[in-house]
């Protein structure tokens, strides 16, 4: 059977911007990597999903819901968690898609880290692996079996989204160029992509992603 092949683009929203909550640098880069990448998908009839963060505003991983010094380690639902300024709250000008990225090519939008109980770094499930984000479900419906993985932050949504994926099943491509880290400690975000990479993802770069289209 034809491979499907569909373009996940993670939280590209104000917050993970440069100005934003929990700014990652130069976030605002990968903006134009992810419309390129997005308008190949498209014109080949690939579906493009993005993810948004969507917090509502008592979300347990706020450092200040969980009277925390933001940036710190701690623990949330039974799990190890770094307290987040607040961000991506549902509704909030922050949580919004990046105004430069061109919506109209995305077919689905997954909204995840809704429960306040616990996070939600990965595209697929909670931390906690409990609940489905739909998305899983969604791509096999659409008889996607590869996935091209980018977007914000390297070290956090999208090393959990691609982890998930490949323990579903999927082929994973890491766009390296569309993707920037928080990096908590220097070197998160290379970290992450080793480990990607370890865990079975190939690393291409946005004309890479070419040699990754059939
Ligand atoms: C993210 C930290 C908190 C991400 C989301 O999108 O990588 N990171 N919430
Ligand atoms: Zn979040």
């Amino acid at each position: 059977m034809k491979t499907q092949q569909a373009l996940l683009l993670i939280d590209l929203q104000n917050d993970f911007c440069p100005g934003g909550a929990l700014a990652v640098e130069e976030g605002d880069a990968v903006i134009a990597v992810a419309n390129q990448v997005a308008m190949r998908f498209h014109q080949r009839g690939q579906p493009v999903v993005a993810t948004l963060d969507w917090h509502p505003h008592h979300h347990g991983s706020f450092a200040s819901n969980a009277g925390e010094v933001p940036w710190t380690m701690g623990e949330l639902d039974g799990l190890p968690q770094v307290w987040w300024p607040d961000h991506c709250v549902q509704g909030s000008k922050g949580a919004e898609l990046h105004p430069e990225l061109n919506r109209s090519v995305l077919v689905k939008q997954i909204y995840k880290g809704t429960d306040p109980r616990t996070d939600s770094y990965s595209a697929f499930f909670d931390n906690g692996q409990r609940s489905q984000t739909g998305l899983d479900s969604w791509l096999k419906s659409q008889g996607v079996t590869a996935l091209t993985v980018m977007g914000l932050a390297t070290d956090y949504c999208v090393k959990y989204s691609v982890l998930d994926a490949l323990r579903l099943g999927y082929r994973v491509s890491v766009v390296v160029a569309g993707c920037r880290g928080v990096n908590l400690e220097a070197g998160d975000g290379e970290r992450a992509l080793a480990e990607m990479a370890a865990s079975g993802a190939l690393l291409i770069n946005a004309d890479g992603a070419e040699g990754t289209l059939r």
